[in-house]
């Protein structure tokens, strides 16, 4: 058994028992109460769901298993001469909770690269596929169509206890992440790169390997590394996270769980608003005949969008309140790498222009930037500039959390979802209008 398997088998039993205790000793405490405008505004804010893998906090952001952003940059191990840490040191403490040690990040290391032959079948499907295709179809067509691997459903199927879960989703997980940064490669360099994929080298770390296999040089790797840790979790309650621990609550395994987690990672309010960014600037780009705006032109282009309809991509937030800590860890990247690059510039100006006036227009509560504002310039600057697949890399990341989530959702055994849903005629009963 790994190390990293030890490990979560270890802790797994003493968590078991403080969630048995909260259920039968605590089982009627009320945390929360529904209001009705709940029912209609996507549950914001309701207090129903709890992870231990990461809390967003509105004002300071994410923490991952209790560490800031600028924590867990610090104090994760690196590869040698590296400036962003390990992915696979991210995940050992996504699962476990505990910073690991080298020695514990070899073990991961060593457990990817066992896993990570991406099936024939696989780039058959990818291949057949009309090439216009978007490329998050394209991934979450190839995590679905890996299904038939699953380790869980065999071991359902031999009739497996309840308690051993966690095991074979833990197999799964394992086996599908070690497969995603090629897949998703490969799907860049299919659609976009004249069809020339670049095989793995099995003695890079997973974000160098990415790095590689994408065809771009160092400091690309760092930027991997940042990436796929930015995006990899943020509690519960978004939309790819909720999806992802939905499906697999009706013991559907981790890929059908993941693709459907990735479908929701699809929408443009979700996942897909770091490529509407780059449209947006495109746009403005393009208004301007190349050159950046005046501050004064671009608050016109700002109120344009906002005065025909449409929201600011990569404004706002459910949770947020302040500036995402993610998008600072990325907008310190690049000021450190790419200070003189012009897309940056203007997302920097974007930075002061949009805050207030998203202020005056007086709806969005949160004014300040996601992470979606800034991740798409420095891929960009490395010469990524097919914002159609931003999502795709953020989908790599993100896995690396839900797939972390469902293997402790088995762990402590959450059941199925199903809350309740009332009708129209009832909230308007409960409200005293009938
Ligand atoms: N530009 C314009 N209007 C905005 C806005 C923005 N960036 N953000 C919020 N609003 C509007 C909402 O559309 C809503 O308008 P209506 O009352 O007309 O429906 C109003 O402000 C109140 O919304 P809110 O409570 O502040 O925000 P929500 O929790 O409903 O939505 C989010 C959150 C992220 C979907 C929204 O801020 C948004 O659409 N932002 C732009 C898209 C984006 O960047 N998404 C990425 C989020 C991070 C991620 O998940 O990846």
């Amino acid at each position: 058994m790994s190390k990293l398997k030890q490990k979560l088998a270890e802790k797994i039993p003493s968590y078991r028992e403080r969630v048995t205790k909260l259920m039968k000793e605590y089982g009627d405490v009320v945390v929360d109460q529904v209001h009705i405008r709940q029912f209609y505004g996507g549950m914001r804010g309701l207090k129903c769901l709890t992870t231990d893998i990461s809390y967003l906090d509105p004002n300071e952001g994410i923490r991952f298993r209790g560490y800031t952003i600028p924590e867990v940059l610090e104090k994760l191990p690196k590869p040698k001469g590296a400036e962003m840490p390990y992915v696979e040191g991210h995940f050992f403490l996504l699962l476990t909770g505990e910073i690991p040690t080298q020695e514990d990040i070899q073990d991961v290391v060593d457990e990817f690269k066992a896993r990570n032959r991406v099936p024939h079948y696989v780039y058959d499907l990818l291949r057949e596929m009309p090439r216009d295709t978007h490329p998050m179809t394209m991934f979450s067509a190839a995590i679905l169509a890996m299904q038939r691997e699953s380790v869980f459903v065999k071991r359902y199927n031999e009739g497996l206890s309840k308690m051993d879960y966690w095991d074979p989703y833990y197999e799964d997980a394992l086996n599908l992440l070690a497969k995603l940064p090629e897949i998703a490669a490969y799907i860049y360099r299919m659609k976009y790169k004249a069809d020339t994929p670049i095989a793995s080298n099995p003695e890079l770390d997973f974000g160098a390997n990415f790095a590689h296999m994408m065809g771009i040089d160092h400091p690309y790797d760092e930027v991997a590394r940042l990436y796929f840790i930015l995006h990899s979790d943020h509690e519960s309650g978004n939309v790819s996270a909720h999806t992802t621990h939905l499906v697999a609550s009706a013991l559907s395994d981790p890929y059908y769980a993941l693709s459907a987690g990735m479908n929701g990672l699809a929408g443009p309010l979700h996942g897909l608003a770091n490529q509407e960014v780059l449209r947006w600037i495109q746009h403005v780009m393009d208004k301007m005949g190349g050159k950046l705006p005046s501050k004064e032109e671009l608050k016109k282009f700002v109120w344009d969008t906002l005065n025909s309809g449409q929201v600011i991509p990569g404004y706002g937030h459910a949770v947020l309140r302040k500036t995402d800590p993610r998008y600072t860890a990325q907008r310190e990247f690049a000021l450190k790498h790419l200070p003189d690059d012009e897309i940056f510039q203007l997302v920097s100006m974007l930075y002061e222009v949009v805050p207030p006036i998203l202020m005056e227009h007086g709806k969005a509560k949160n004014p300040w930037p996601n992470v979606d504002a800034h991740s798409g310039v420095i891929q960009w600057h490395y010469g990524v500039r097919e914002y159609d697949f931003y999502t795709v890399m953020f989908g790599v990341g993100r896995a690396i959390g839900v797939l972390s989530n469902i293997v402790w959702d088995r762990a402590v055994g959450q059941a199925i979802e199903r809350p309740k849903s009332l009708t129209t005629d009832m909230l308007e009963k409960v409200a005293g209008i009938k």
